[in-house]
């Protein structure tokens, strides 16, 4: 059984009925969107008390069901065999390389590191190609290994690699290809293949967000390792860790000892290695996590049917859909928003959304070549990512998980409705606290 949040309804007995009324006041409020904003608010920024309480988080991490982590620790401690590619992890990496269609799996503390490890392993150097619009982390991995990241833009549509221009960035010194499945979408990896092969180019995937996401038209993987992230904050988890695949055997061979300093026998070194072992305490979540993979992707998947359907009266704002083909985890619920269209900037609306305690995200803004250091490295970048500069400015990504329930999202979703009918007035409300944007960004804006 899930351990799903059992206060989802948002059971306000405990609370005044004082409070109860104002709280039913406002939900009746936030469906009529034309109701006068400012004389009886219905939303937080308005000044009705919060619609959410816990607050609605993006990666608020799927809890396990708890008997069989438990059961799986004790064997832990019973075995004594706490690490070192223990049982567990190594149960845990073979079931991820078995889903996701590669030979093998090597099981690692996290994805970062397991970027890493595949780009160093594969002998990537001099420049490779990669998005900016993605988490920060696919861009540190090829940095801290000393490769030049070159920055290329994205497809608008599926937010992941232009193929056309990473086949444009190539030079005589690039020696890779690393792209991202963003958001699990795998679009994009044939035509990536293709640009490698005809430039004798290795092709790595971050695959951080694409665990259990059918790949184009169902094909095999295509890249010649690929990375997975079980990180607290995704769907299927191991606390900290990450999973780099691949069906090549020696490649497979020469990251376990990678990822083991480099040890090739008890007193032998051979490669110039570190530590990235997933321990055993991790794996025993991985696979408590990993069983109850088909309820997590339901609960997605109904959250996501029902932020198609409250979203649909809501101007300016479009829910990207999961791929056609074959099974999503649909993790991310990601929202690209027309500002014209809705009458509200992006930004506001996230404001708005922080006062009835829906923390609503940004990912992945402004695109690592904002980011330091890249920002100071090339400073030149943005001219030549007109579409991640677009895209990092339109999207919203808003809670899912076994945290929110399909019922939470037809209130959320009412709520953004009503923001977005009171847009004036919320404007107004926003800008009568300046330090809401500090508060909420510090240190934001990035400078053109
Ligand atoms: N490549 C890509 C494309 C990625 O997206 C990522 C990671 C990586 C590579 C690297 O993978 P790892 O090395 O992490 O395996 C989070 C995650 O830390 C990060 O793993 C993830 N991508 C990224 C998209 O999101 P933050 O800084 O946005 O998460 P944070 O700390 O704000 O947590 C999200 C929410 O969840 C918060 O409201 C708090 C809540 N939370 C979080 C944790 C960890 C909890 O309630 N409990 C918890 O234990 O980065």
């Amino acid at each position: 059984m899930l351990n799903v949040r059992d206060d989802q309804a948002v059971d306000n007995s405990s609370r005044p009925e004082r409070d109860r009324a104002a709280r039913r006041e406002a939900d009746g409020r936030a469906l009529r969107v034309s109701a006068p904003p400012l004389e009886r608010p219905a939303i937080g920024v308005l000044g009705a008390p919060p619609a959410f309480d816990p607050p609605l988080l993006v990666g608020r991490p799927n809890m396990p069901e708890r008997g069989a982590f438990l059961s799986r620790i004790e064997a832990m401690l019973d075995s004594v065999r706490l690490t070192n590619l223990g049982p567990m992890s190594v149960e845990f990496e073979q079931a991820v390389a078995d889903i996701s269609g590669h030979r093998q799996g090597i099981a690692v503390c996290n994805a970062t590191l397991g970027l890493e490890l595949a780009v160093s392993a594969l002998g990537l150097e001099g420049e490779v190609i990669v998005p900016s619009f993605t988490f920060v982390a696919t861009v540190h991995a090829l940095w801290r290994q000393g490769i030049r990241p070159v920055f290329c833009d994205i497809d608008p549509v599926t937010h992941n690699l232009d193929p056309e221009r990473v086949r444009a960035a190539i030079t005589p010194r690039t020696t890779g290809i690393l792209g991202v499945a963003l958001w699990g979408d795998y679009a994009g990896e044939a035509a990536l293949r293709r640009v490698a092969d005809e430039h004798g180019l290795k092709l790595v995937l971050d695959s951080a967000h694409a665990f259990g996401c059918a790949r184009e038209a169902g094909g095999p993987p295509l890249s010649d390792a690929e990375v997975f992230s079980f990180h607290a904050t995704k769907c299927i988890h191991a606390i900290e860790g990450g999973v780099i695949a691949t069906s090549d055997a020696a490649l497979a061979d020469k990251l376990r000892q990678m990822i083991n300093f480099g040890f090739t026998g008890e007193d032998r070194v051979s490669h110039l290695g570190t530590n990235a072992k997933m321990s055993e305490a991790s794996a025993a979540m991985g696979l408590t996590s990993l069983a109850a993979r088909n309820d997590i992707f339901a609960r997605n998947r109904a959250n996501h049917d029902a932020y198609l359907r409250g979203l649909a009266n809501c101007p300016g704002l479009t829910l990207r859909r999961p791929p056609a083909y074959g099974e999503h985890n649909c993790q991310y619920v990601v929202v690209e928003m027309d500002e014209a269209e809705a009458g509200l900037g992006r930004d506001e609306l996230i404001c708005a959304l922080r006062h009835d305690n829906v923390l609503a995200r940004r990912y992945f803004y402004p695109g690592c070549h904002r980011m330091m250091p890249y920002s100071r490295l090339f400073p030149d970048a943005a001219r030549h990512l007109p579409q991640t500069e677009a895209v990092a400015r339109r999207v919203i990504v808003l809670p899912t998980g076994l945290s929110v329930s399909p019922e939470d999202i037809g209130r959320l979703t009412a709520i953004i409705a009503a923001i977005l009918g009171s847009a004036s007035g919320v404007r107004a409300a926003i800008d009568r606290d300046p330090d809401a944007r500090r508060r909420f960004w510090p240190g934001d804006e990035p400078s053109d």
